[in-house]
């Protein structure tokens, strides 16, 4: 409990003898009172008071200035405000690799044509006689401009945008709003090469916002005008509004930011979860490996599917987005041309391979060793089987996941993720921490432990090695551009002596091409540089998401707290708010 409410506990001890109930407003003291502690509702609300600004719209279109003109087929053409902004989309992403891909095109070009007047759709025809150059460097120039704007500026309006929408009060707390912001429309990218990329993403309005608050709160109002489609009073629901996408019909919320008391709460009750597991780990262990030998096909399937969900991080179903048409599968969904099978070493050792397309078209391979019982099994499966029938025919997601709520309360796929990724990171810390070590060092071994986790959870979900390899590629790229670079410049210097000395026209204009030259050289490193730490960047959200969504925090504080260290050199500072639960809570003999 914090020193504040202490003191104030205190204070009504001292004048109130008398066992009476006490009622502390937290929200008048400025306190933060730890999360966990606070009184639960049994009845499974979520609050009984909440009031909310309700989202911020992306901002309306603006038609371009008529001097940045659309051609098609090499002649002007004026687009309807309508199709114009679909156009932009386009022109915006008009560097991006993106924009060269097939079925990206083709997508937009489909989307596009339904937002085009009669005449338009009549006319372009060709997506390649599309010239958006100039719509390209019109957003170019702006964002440049943008980035001259003054950081002040900037901070200030973000600042005053957040008091107004970013908080919410949910019953006697002022709770910061995670994402109060509607995305813009615009076109669809997805991860991985999925096949709805190119499409048009389109703009949320007030019709489509469902709004979630108390009946006695004040209730947002929509832009004049305009309706909300619906204005609900669920108390069994975090959210405060949502709204259905059209890509992939998935529903959308505003929600709670990580650090409120909700969210808190639900994050620590993830990783007593996985502690939960940790005790009966051994029984489950045992119990399927018994039943890879039943007489029964669906046990022996349900069994070999579980090893792999605990082996492997393997999702347990499908999970696919509705309405999504990517041929995405997940362990109960597997086919038999997902897998090859392996006897290595003369029939000593038994390896599966496995590479399919997993959530969010995430390509899974892996080729692991297995036993052999599971590789006997995995055999049977596949006897007489087309390969586009179901590895597991007799068992599908509702079954397996039944099955792992009877194992243990609470037990989902994910949780043997949770408790593994945990657990190896609590025996990593302990196996490379050295006493002696100074401060720096500790903080490296930290930062070792924390890939070590990566690598045998494997959370990467791209191969790795392609990865070192791109990069290493990029490595040369950056590192001969650099040589062309100095070659150049040295061209130039010399091209410049020779000018000063002859001074003809010539040589003047020598100086002028070489001068370009150096300017294209160095505008070609920087963007090669830009796409390194790009790179770079997007292979650390696989350490980032384990960091934030598999590894219990308090192993990490407690791990600080042993040894002295800041927790500010191992979580920022969105993170520190994300896990002030445990950094409250774990004490340094903590174990998970
Ligand atoms: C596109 O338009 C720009 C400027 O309007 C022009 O410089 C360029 O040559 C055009 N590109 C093509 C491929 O026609
Ligand atoms: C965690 O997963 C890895 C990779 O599958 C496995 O080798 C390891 O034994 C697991 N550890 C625990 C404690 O379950
Ligand atoms: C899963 O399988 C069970 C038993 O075979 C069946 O009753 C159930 O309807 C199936 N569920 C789905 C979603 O296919
Ligand atoms: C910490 O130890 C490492 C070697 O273990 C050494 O290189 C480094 O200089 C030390 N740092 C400080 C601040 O003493
Ligand atoms: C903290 O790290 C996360 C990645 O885990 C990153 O997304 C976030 O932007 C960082 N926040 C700050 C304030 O640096
Ligand atoms: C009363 C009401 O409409 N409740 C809905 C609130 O939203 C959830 C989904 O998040 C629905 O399941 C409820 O029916």
């Amino acid at each position: 409990m914090s020193f504040c409410a202490l003191i104030i506990l205190d204070l009504y001890k001292a004048i109130s003898p008398l066992n009476v109930i006490i009622t502390i407003n937290y929200y008048d003291c400025d306190i933060t009172f730890p999360q966990w502690e606070e009184e639960r509702y049994t009845d499974g609300s979520k609050w009984k008071f909440l009031e909310h600004k309700g989202p911020v719209f992306a901002p309306p279109y603006e038609p371009l200035p008529s001097n940045v003109k659309f051609y098609y087929d090499g002649k002007h053409m004026k687009l309807s405000p309508e199709s114009e902004e679909v156009a932009t989309f386009f022109a915006k992403m008009l560097d991006h690799e993106y924009t060269t891909k097939d079925i990206f095109r083709k997508n937009f070009f489909k989307d596009w044509k339904k937002e085009m007047s009669s005449e338009e759709k009549a006319k372009i025809t060709d997506l390649k006689k599309c010239n958006f150059t100039e719509l390209s460097d019109y957003f170019k120039a702006q964002s440049e401009a943008r980035k001259a704007m003054t950081k002040e500026d900037k901070l200030e309006e973000n600042e005053r945008m957040l008091q107004e929408y970013g908080f919410c009060i949910m019953d006697n707390h002022r709770e910061r709003i995670a994402n109060f912001r509607i995305e813009p429309p615009g076109l669809f990218r997805g991860r991985g090469d999925h096949p709805k990329m190119g499409m048009l993403k389109r703009r949320i309005r007030p019709k489509d916002i469902i709004i979630n608050c108390s009946k006695d709160s004040k209730h947002p109002e929509p832009p004049p005008g305009t309706k909300w489609k619906e204005v609900r009073h669920d108390n069994k629901v975090t959210w405060l509004v949502s709204w259905t996408e059209n890509i992939q019909g998935s529903i959308k919320y505003i929600m709670l930011n990580p650090s409120s008391r909700i969210k808190g709460e639900k994050d620590w009750q993830k990783y007593e979860t996985a502690r939960r597991l940790k005790k009966c780990v051994d029984r489950i262990r045992t119990q399927y490996r018994e039943d890879w030998k039943s007489k029964e096909m669906r046990i022996r399937q349900r069994a070999v599917a579980l090893y792999f969900i605990d082996k492997l991080a393997l999702r347990a179903g499908n999970e696919k987005e509705e309405g999504e048409t990517a041929d995405t599968v997940g362990c109960c969904s597997v086919r038999v041309e997902h897998i090859k099978l392996y006897p290595e070493n003369d029939g000593q050792e038994f390896v599966v391979e496995f590479d399919f397309l997993g959530k969010d078209s995430i390509r899974y391979y892996n080729k692991v060793p297995v036993e052999k019982r599971v590789f006997k099994n995995l055999q049977l499966f596949m006897e007489n089987k087309e390969p586009d029938d179901d590895l597991f025919d007799r068992l599908n997601t509702s079954v397996l996941n039944k099955h792992l709520q009877e194992l243990m309360d609470g037990l989902t796929a994910k949780v043997f993720r949770t408790y593994n990724a945990s657990i190896t990171l609590q025996q990593q810390l302990k196996a490379l921490t050295n006493a002696d070590e100074n401060v720096t060092a500790k903080i490296l071994s930290y930062n070792r432990a924390n890939r070590a986790v990566a690598i045998l959870c494997n959370h990467q979900r791209a191969p790795p090695k392609t990865f070192e390899k791109s990069m290493q590629n990029l490595q040369t790229k950056i590192d001969a551009k650099r040589d062309q670079l100095s070659d150049a410049k040295r061209e130039l210097k010399s091209s410049k002596a020779d000018a000063k000395v002859r001074r003809d026209e010539r040589s003047k204009k020598t100086v002028e091409t070489k001068k370009k030259a150096v300017e294209r050289l160095e505008d070609q490193l920087m963007k090669l540089e830009v796409q390194a730490t790009d790179r770079e960047e997007n292979k650390q959200i696989a350490l980032g998401t384990s960091k934030l969504n598999y590894l219990d925090p308090r192993i990490s504080v407690a791990w600080c707290k042993k040894w002295g260290i800041p927790v500010e050199k191992i979580y920022n500072k969105t993170q520190r708010e994300k896990f002030a639960w445990a950094i409250d809570m774990a004490e340094e003999d903590y174990e998970f």
